[in-house]
């Protein structure tokens, strides 16, 4: 399988319980190294942005106040299969489906505060790593 970048964001209900360690500590033991990370708090133009493929449905309001109500941790994973192994990790995007063990199963409370973001295909995880990391150096290791 080939080696993936995929992009991550802490959301901010897992940022607010303490968590980035517990979720980090996931990543990692699942194989996926963390080669980029920021926090942030988005501002309301760069979470309508980030999440602009939504802008039409009826939860985008409700979505882009909740991304930015409080600082969201940001990452770029690196691993083999890693958008697809991040996607497996997190879970159902509703927790109450989320398959336990997962990520969203173990510390989201709804389908809105689920905790986690994961890019869900090659060609957004490459344009959602732009949008956080322009100037992206990697340290490889
Ligand atoms: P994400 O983009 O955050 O990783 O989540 P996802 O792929 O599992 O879900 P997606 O369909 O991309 O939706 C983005 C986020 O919008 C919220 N959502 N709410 N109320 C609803 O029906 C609904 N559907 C989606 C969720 O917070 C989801 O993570
Ligand atoms: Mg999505």
């Amino acid at each position: 399988m080939a080696v993936e970048r995929t992009l991550s964001i802490i959301k901010p209900d897992a940022v607010a319980k303490n968590v980035i360690g517990k979720i980090y500590q996931r990543f990692e033991d699942a194989g996926l190294k963390i080669i980029a990370a920021r926090m942030m708090h988005l501002s309301r133009a760069e979470a309508e942005g980030f999440y602009a493929v939504h802008r039409e449905r009826p939860f985008f309001k409700d979505l882009v106040d909740f991304m930015i109500s409080g600082p969201v941790m940001v990452q770029v994973l690196e691993g083999e299969g890693a958008i697809l192994k991040n996607r497996d990790l997190m879970g159902a995007t509703d927790p109450k489906k989320a398959a336990p063990g997962t990520i969203r199963a173990d510390f989201a409370d709804s389908i809105d505060a689920n905790a986690v973001h994961g890019s869900d295909a090659a060609e957004t995880a490459a344009v959602e790593i732009a949008y956080y990391f322009p100037a992206l150096n990697v340290y490889s290791r």
